[in-house]
């Protein structure tokens, strides 16, 4: 299998986040990317195909806010990683508004996800590692995975959260549809929901987004993810969601994969994206799962028994001693 990596995804190294009412350690930390590395072997740089694949899925606005917002914020007079703490949240309209602190609310869901001044540049690079793997699959290889990093299911068109700017996986999806796939499906099996991608295609009938993950009742990001959002005008039916309870273990987890797959393969898509998080494993220091390394292999052989070419883009995984062996047995599963 080809395996992309760009090494400006390294950059981006926000120094905390503010988690249950306290600054800690920032959790999405680069020694992720060395992990899953050490236990895949050599990789590919992928080709720059520019930012036009990017502003398919990303407004204008939001692609210069990501650029500016550190420098934005240093202007301030301020040190460290620029944060929000105000969000509109009672209607978001266009507002020609220039201040640091109305730009990063704006174009912020939440307060966990820092702006370096290496984000566009790494996330950038995590973007072109998803459009490499894509086109890997495009040109003919089964599948092909993007180790991404920054992640990307949590950003949505105009906006950032849970430590991701860019939606790869969604960067990804549109690219394959801008190539002539008429119809792509996108499998989140990370433990949180994705959002991002969710909002991105959620009025869209030719993308489906089908996700497994913690209930929203229980867990973050909260406002997405329950099992009534099914999408909405001409997506009406293309969007899935099947939370699931702390504590679940393979047995459910790849039941209800199943059900995603069936509902996907009702879909017919010529192209997979699978999110791909880790942090469904058994000793994920910020979640609440019971995966164990060799389940996944056996989820990931019942994704490629489907028979859709697919790309893989790596989404979460916080348990950074164990997210080189779960990478690795995802990935042979294939
Ligand atoms: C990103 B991905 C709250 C912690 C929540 C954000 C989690 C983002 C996960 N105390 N922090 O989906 O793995
Ligand atoms: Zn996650």
């Amino acid at each position: 299998m080809r395996l992309f990596f760009d090494d400006a995804q390294r950059t981006h190294a926000p120094a905390r986040e503010l988690h249950n009412g306290a600054f800690t350690a920032y959790a999405e930390t680069p020694a992720r990317i060395d992990a899953i590395l050490r236990a895949i072997g050599p990789v590919e740089a992928p080709e720059d195909r520019g930012e036009a694949p990017i502003l398919a899925v990303h407004t204008q606005a939001y692609a210069a806010f990501l650029k500016d917002a550190a420098r934005l914020w240093r202007d301030a007079g301020r040190e460290g990683d620029a944060i929000p703490y105000a969000f509109p949240v009672r209607g978001r309209r266009p507002l020609d508004l220039t201040r640091i602190d109305a730009l990063i609310g704006a174009h912020s869901f939440d307060a966990t996800t820092p702006i370096t001044a290496e984000a566009w540049a790494a996330s950038y690079g995590s973007a072109q590692s998803a459009l490499a793997a894509t086109h890997a699959v495009l040109d003919g290889e089964r599948a092909a995975f993007a180790l991404c990093r920054p992640p990307g299911h949590h950003a949505g068109a105009d906006y950032c959260g849970g430590y991701c700017h860019l939606n790869t996986a969604a960067i990804a999806a549109q690219a394959a549809r801008d190539a002539g796939i008429a119809r792509v499906a996108i499998l989140d099996i990370d433990y949180h929901h994705g959002n991002g991608t969710q909002d991105i295609f959620a009025g869209r009938g030719d993308v489906f987004y089908a996700s497994v993950h913690a209930d929203p009742k229980t867990d973050y990001p909260f406002y997405w993810g329950h099992a009534d959002e099914t999408g909405e005008g001409e997506g009406l039916g293309t969007t899935l969601n099947l939370p699931l309870p702390h504590g679940t273990r393979i047995e459910a987890f790849r039941a209800a994969q199943s059900t995603a797959l069936d509902a996907i393969a009702a879909f017919d898509p010529g192209l997979l994206v699978v999110s791909f998080g880790a942090d469904t494993w058994e000793g994920d220091p910020i979640s609440h799962f019971a995966l164990t390394t060799p389940n996944y292999a056996v989820l990931a052989a019942d994704i490629a028994a489907r028979g859709w070419p697919s790309v893989i883009v790596m989404e979460g995984g916080y348990a950074v001693d164990a997210l080189g062996h779960n990478v690795a047995s995802f990935l042979s599963g294939f």
